[in-house]
């Protein structure tokens, strides 16, 4: 196989004359030649396979020890000018980051086959999906590509005829965090990633392509590339509204996609188009428009079980790559919260024999890759060309304290500063410390592929394109108390927070206008059968000025941080609610 695009053409035949493979193979997608990378990883030991009766066609891999998060002080966007990068971005001068990767990646393939892995990003024939192509040595990458995205000969074909694609080279080299680096060139439309097999780092159509490149020409085209997973709510009276909502990473995004409604709110349902990544277009119609440009699940494993989210659970039962994850001696997966004890004869995420003292028996980062198909409530509206209308953006992250349960902002420019101040508290799914308190704008840090106030700015102009646009919400579901109780249910009963939301759009439910937005009372949300607490409740919707005086000077100490790079609108709106709240 081969291409009739030139370019697609000349760049093979110059990675391969620096990679050296010994063989290049180009990815029909087929079932057959997935059936032969299987064999051969299972052969070689990257793939162990799990009991077939219990977990047909699902295989485990286990990474290197070091190699098991995205590594962000290794990822860099090159750009000629490095204020283009901007300040939350490693930068690194084009010419050098050329000639490090060369030096990393010349004769790196040598006794290894070269993939050439043809992909688009988006249902296949939507105006707003966009090809790459993926050169890796990595079977693994091959069989987690083609779960992840629209991959192999429609994608070579769609990529013919639009002449447009996204380049990106992949490499494992030797594995070694001192030998990996993985860079971004948007002004050439080129991803080289080299000694990393972990999905974030070596998926180069997920984090790399739709969201740094993407977000880079989608500011160049005026649309948006959002780390958000995009649902569908349907009411009892069979209305069916879409929300997109942004969350930092291992915040909750997939269960709350997959979210099952409480047994007391009888008739609604909710339906999943995407659990990480959004891109958002203005329709003709004036509203934003979402497709997934994503066609699986690269998904934690850690705490899925049948009470946080029953669905993943069965979506994981066949056809599933599991990524360091612990297994039985009979070969079933296990990851911590699946069952209340560890089952006999454990072996853990290296390997060995579990044992407590050697930490958890699946990575915290463990994964699963899944096709979106999989899910019980897959929407069929994922594979609309023109994607689904958003009603609302919502922006949560984990606050244990002072943030309420949801508030609307009571503007897009007001939303967009609620989006920029987005913060929670750490988890595991980047390497780095656990439980500090981190900024993550628009749940975008790790991900935006340019300048954070150019960013802004560009959210900002979006909201001056329409008056039909997603009103912006903020929720956060891990409101604690002093002893670290959580004082809100969540998981199903986040539907009572969605339903509010809905209302609000709609212009049906109450609230309370406080200086930080609309706040409801415990008495404008859906509480029939909900098990809570009314002083838990009260607790959670309650506006605290002191404690947002505190929290807002501390976003104006972080805004401050961008100097010129703020957007002047923005800082008008932090002052506009500064001064609201020392009149509170
Ligand atoms: C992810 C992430 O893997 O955000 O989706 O880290
Ligand atoms: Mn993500």
């Amino acid at each position: 196989m081969t291409t009739t695009n030139a370019a697609l053409k000349q760049w093979v035949e110059e990675v391969a004359s620096l990679t050296t493979p010994d063989r290049i193979h180009w990815c029909s997608g087929s079932e057959q030649e997935n059936q032969e990378l299987v064999e051969n990883m299972l052969r070689d030991g990257t793939l162990i396979e799990l009991d077939p009766r219990t977990h047909p066609q699902s295989y485990l891999h286990l990474s290197h020890p070091t190699d098991v998060a995205r590594t962000e002080h290794l990822t860099f966007i090159c750009t000629s000018r490095k204020d283009d990068a901007g300040p939350t971005n490693n930068w690194m001068e084009p010419d050098e980051a050329h000639g490090r990767l060369d030096q990393l990646l010349r004769g790196s393939m040598k006794g290894r086959t070269m993939f050439v892995v043809p992909y688009v990003m988006g249902p296949i024939d939507s105006p707003y999906a966009q090809g790459g192509v993926e050169i890796t040595d990595s079977p693994y990458v091959v069989a987690n590509m083609r779960i992840m995205t629209r991959m192999g000969q429609p994608a070579l074909k769609r990529i013919e005829h639009d002449g447009y694609f996204v380049k990106g080279l992949h490499s494992l080299g030797d594995l070694s965090p001192e030998r990996r680096l993985i860079m971004h060139f948007p002004e050439e439309d080129l991803i080289e990633s080299v000694g990393s097999g972990y999905g974030g780092n070596a998926l180069l159509g997920k984090k790399c392509h739709a969201l740094r490149i993407a977000s880079w020409k989608a500011r160049e085209q005026g649309w948006m590339a959002e780390h958000m997973l995009i649902m569908g709510v349907e009411s009892p009276e069979g209305e069916t509204h879409y929300l997109c909502a942004a969350f930092p990473s291992a915040c909750g995004k997939t269960n709350l996609a997959m979210l099952v409604p409480p047994e007391s709110m009888k008739g609604w349902r909710v339906w999943t188009v995407g659990e990480d990544i959004a891109w958002l277009n203005l329709g003709h119609d004036g509203r934003l428009w979402a497709i997934n440009p994503e066609a699986g699940y690269f998904g934690v494993a850690p705490g899925t079980s049948p009470d946080t989210n029953s669905n993943a659970v069965k979506m994981l039962a066949r056809d599933t790559i599991f990524t360091n994850v612990a297994h039985t001696d009979d070969r079933r997966p296990w990851w911590e919260g699946l069952s209340k004890a560890p089952p006999r004869g454990l072996v853990d995420w290296q390997g060995r024999a579990y044992d407590p003292a050697n930490g958890p028996a699946a990575h915290p980062n463990s994964r699963f890759t899944v096709s979106a198909k999989r899910n019980p409530m897959y929407s069929p509206r994922t594979e609309d060309p023109l994607g689904v209308p958003i009603t609302a953006i919502l922006f949560g992250g984990r606050r244990s304290s002072l943030v309420p349960l949801v508030y609307q902002s009571v503007s897009w420019r007001h939303g967009v500063l609620v989006g920029a101040a987005l913060s929670s508290e750490t988890t595991a799914a980047a390497t780095g410390k656990v439980g500090v308190l981190r900024r993550d704008p628009m749940a975008m840090l790790p991900f935006c592929g340019y300048n954070m106030g150019e960013y802004w700015q560009h959210w900002l102009a979006m909201g001056n394109k329409s008056d039909k646009l997603p009103k912006i919400f903020h929720v956060n579901w891990f409101r604690r108390d002093a002893s670290g109780r959580f004082l809100w249910p969540g998981y199903g009963e986040n539907l009572r927070v969605l339903r509010w939301i809905i209302e609000r759009c709609r212009g049906n439910a109450r609230g309370v206008r406080t200086p930080i937005g609309t706040v409801p009372l415990p008495a404008d949300l859906d509480t029939l059968g909900l098990k809570a607490d009314p002083a838990d409740l009260h607790e959670i919707t309650r506006f605290h000025p002191e404690g947002w005086r505190e929290e807002m000077a501390q976003l104006g100490t972080y805004l401050a941080g961008f100097g010129p790079h703020l957007p002047a609108e923005l800082q008008e709106e932090y002052q506009r609610i500064a001064s609201e709240l020392n009149g509170a």
